[in-house]
């Protein structure tokens, strides 16, 4: 058995199926975890969809782009390249697995001991895995018992920054924002969602460049996608990138949790 996480597919239905050829992807058998941003930008987020909802051993966390999605669905605006997903026929059942997805998984490799912390941006140092678990949790429960309300109010870059004292839609949304937009922070892990090069600004960092090893422990790694222009190259292994520019016509890549081999495929 074998569990692949997958970087952002972003509608590319056909490159995502020649992946699953290349890594010799067993139904029933092996695990496919999707690093979210399954869709837009790309002609077949429908297609992604379909086929992710009809295995029951390929899951997500979700990423800004399928929590934009869930809003349009909500509120039922057809729109670019995710039209055809809000005006399908089983859109309703597409609504309602995407909403369960995660916004983290923590997953446990016995034959290695390793631990792999998945998310679509990324952990600020600020929280220990435990801690971010925590915080995913409380807004995946709220995304499921009051999605109108939530997928309303999650939108916006204020605050940048996190705070325990946070409450009510304030502390949702810098929780989403981390999660799901982060790539750079600034002091107090502060966000500087503008920037998606990856070339810091004057005051600010990549979130994975920690400043104290607190939460990296050898045997653990955090997975991610979102940054396509970093394409994959953090520099530290137990950091490990999975957007490989999917969306801009460059690669789809999974990573093998066993041996931590990634496997491309080009557009
Ligand atoms: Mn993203």
């Amino acid at each position: 058995m074998n569990t692949f996480v997958i970087g952002d597919i972003h509608g590319s239905f056909k490159q995502f199926i020649d992946l699953l050829k290349k890594i010799n992807y067993k139904q029933h058998e092996d695990k496919i975890i999707l690093v979210g941003d399954l869709v837009n930008r790309g002609p077949e987020s429908l297609a992604v969809l379909n086929y992710c909802m009809a295995d029951p051993n390929i899951t997500s966390v979700l990423g800004n782009h399928d929590l934009y999605l869930l809003h349009l669905m909500n509120i039922g605006k057809a729109e670019g390249s995710l039209k055809k997903v809000v005006e399908a026929e089983n859109s309703e059942e597409i609504f309602k697995w995407l909403i369960k997805r995660p916004l983290m998984l923590e997953i446990f490799d016995q034959e290695t001991d390793n631990t792999f912390f998945i998310t679509h941006a990324g952990i600020p140092e600020i929280w220990s895995p435990k801690k971010a678990m925590k915080l995913a949790l409380e807004v995946s429960s709220l995304l499921q018992d009051n999605p109108d309300d939530m997928l309303k109010k999650m939108w916006g870059n204020h605050p940048d920054k996190w705070s325990d004292e946070l409450i009510g839609y304030d502390r949702y949304r810098v929780i989403i924002n981390y999660l799901t937009r982060m790539r750079f922070v600034g002091d107090d892990c502060v966000l500087d969602l503008k920037n998606t090069s990856k070339d810091a600004t004057i005051g600010f960092k990549p979130w994975f460049h920690y400043e104290s090893n607190a939460h990296t422990k050898k045997n653990q790694y955090f997975v991610f996608g979102h940054w396509a222009s970093l394409s994959g190259k953090t520099n530290d292994p137990y950091f490990i990138g999975l957007d490989t520019g999917c969306a801009w016509k460059e690669k789809l890549t999974a990573l093998r949790l066993n041996d931590l081999k990634k496997i491309s495929v080009n557009y």
